[in-house]
């Protein structure tokens, strides 16, 4: 269980967990812009970082980040993966609607407020932030790299109509993320929740990545196997189960705006 080092009383209506690994020069800017994303929505929404013990300090600037605005923040004793710092951030988290956003700033938080406005208008599952249908894309990022995922969405088209399903920015209730177990091997955790969860509705929303411009990514040859993995372990579990009336839906940028 990981230790943490302050909580809240009164019930947010947005919990975002910010999983972070040697993060220590971009965590203060994605804190300062979800905050001031909240407040300009007037959102008392509280942040969870989820921290693994990371050798450059971020641990110790979170602690102080939590001084002063609504943060939880999770220390686990070291690496122990993105999908299990999601699901404890979660497991932490006091409001009903639970998100994930990257530390590195690759996601833009003035959307939350949007993506939190599309999931109670329409009484969605998920909502998830895309870079694969209209209106969203990548910038700044190798060819490389959007290659890898671009593929990786594409091996996912048998398991959800979900453009980016690998996306590492959404909002889900936080019920329905809590009802099931992901496996261990679990890395893409946007598509698990999308399989092993069943929601009844789905909303794509586009937004623009910004690839990272410093730190490392964890994208290595190890995760590309586990991605397989999952996909497998994912495939047997839908084989399993009953045939799902699913409600999918894209929105378009001016549809979230208003
Ligand atoms: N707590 C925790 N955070 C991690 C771990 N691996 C990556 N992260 C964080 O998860 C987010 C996504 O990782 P990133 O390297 O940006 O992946 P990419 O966007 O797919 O290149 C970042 O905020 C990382 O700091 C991990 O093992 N534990
Ligand atoms: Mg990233």
């Amino acid at each position: 269980m990981p230790a943490a080092s302050e909580t809240t009383s009164a019930s947010p209506p947005l919990s975002i967990v910010v999983p972070t690994y040697n993060e220590r020069d971009r965590l203060p800017d994605l804190v300062s812009s979800v905050f001031d994303a909240y407040e300009s929505a007037h959102i008392d929404g509280e942040l969870i970082i989820v921290d693994d013990n990371s050798p450059d300090g971020t641990g110790a600037i979170a602690d102080d980040l939590a001084r002063r605005h609504r943060i939880t923040v999770l220390h686990r004793a070291g690496k122990a993966g993105l999908g299990t710092a999601v699901i404890d951030g979660f497991n932490a988290a006091n409001a009903p609607i639970v998100g994930v956003i990257d530390a590195d700033m690759s996601h833009p938080p003035p959307l939350l407020p949007r993506m939190l406005a599309v999931m109670q208008r329409s009484a969605a599952d998920i909502v998830i932030g895309s870079r694969y249908i209209p209106g969203g894309g990548t910038h700044n990022w190798p060819t490389g790299r959007l290659a890898m995922s671009r593929l990786a969405c594409f091996m996912a088209r048998g398991l959800t109509p979900v453009r980016d399903a690998t996306s590492g920015f959404f909002l889900i209730r936080r019920d329905l993320a809590r009802t099931v177990r992901i496996s261990a091997g679990g890395f893409k955790i946007c598509l698990e929740l999308l399989v092993r969860c069943r929601p009844a509705s789905v909303v794509e929303v586009p937004y623009v990545f910004e690839g990272r411009t410093a730190g490392d990514s964890k994208m290595n040859m190890r995760e590309a196997m586990g991605y397989l993995e999952q996909l497998r372990d994912l495939r047997r579990f839908v084989r399993a189960q009953p045939p799902l009336r699913q409600g999918y839906r894209r929105l378009t940028a001016d549809e979230i705006a208003h």
